[in-house]
C-alpha cells in the first residue's frame, strides 16, 4: 500500500546538524522515495495550522515558540506504508521512552525537542501537504 507522508527535521534537529542522519535512514529504507524537500524558518501562520488539534494544550505556546526558532525542514516521503513506517523510525512523543534505534530514542531527551514530526494517519498526512508544500498534486 503506497502511501505519503509530511515529515519536519525540527530545528534541534538542524541546529544539532542530524539532517543527513535522519534523512539517511529515510533514504535506505527500500522503496521509500522523497518527493518533496525545503529548508524554511516556519511563520506562525503555517504552525497554528500544522498543530490547530493542540490549540490550549498547555505545551502550545513553547512549542510554536520552539518550532519558529531556526530553520527546519519539512519533507514529502511516498513509499510502502511509510505514515506507519515513518513514525516507527520516529519513536514515540518521549524520547526518553522511545527505543534505542529509533530516532528520538537515539537522539533526544526532551518532549519537547524530539527532533522530528510525522503524519499520523493517511487524513492528517494529506492535510499536512497541503501546508507545507500547497503546490504539490
Ligand atoms: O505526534 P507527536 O509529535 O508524537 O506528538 P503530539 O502528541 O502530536 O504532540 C505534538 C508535539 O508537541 C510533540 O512532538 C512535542 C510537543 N509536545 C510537548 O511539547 N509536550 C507534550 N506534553 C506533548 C507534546
Ligand atoms: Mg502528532
Amino acid at each position: 500500500m503506497s502511501q505519503r507522508t509530511l515529515v519536519l527535521l525540527k530545528p534541534d534537529a538542524v541546529r544539532r546538524g542530524l539532517v543527513g542522519e535522519i534523512l539517511g535512514r529515510i533514504e535506505r529504507k527500500a522503496g521509500w522515495t522523497i518527493s518533496a524537500l525545503e529548508l524554511r524558518t516556519l511563520d506562525r501562520a503555517t504552525l497554528e495550522q500544522h498543530y490547530a488539534e493542540h490549540v490550549g494544550r498547555p505545551f502550545y505556546e513553547p512549542l510554536m515558540d520552539f518550532m519558529a526558532s531556526g530553520p527546519a525542514v519539512a519533507l514529502v516521503v511516498e513509499g510502502e506504508r511509510v505514515i506507519e513506517g515513518v513514525r516507527t523510525m520516529a519513536g514515540p512523543t518521549d524520547p526518553i521512552a522511545a527505543a534505542p534505534g529509533s530516532i528520538r530514542g537515539d537522539f533526544g531527551t526532551i518532549v519537547r525537542e524530539n527532533l522530528v514530526h510525522a503524519s499520523d494517519s493517511e487524513e492528517s498526512a494529506e492535510r499536512e501537504i497541503k501546508i507545507f508544500f500547497p503546490t504539490l498534486a
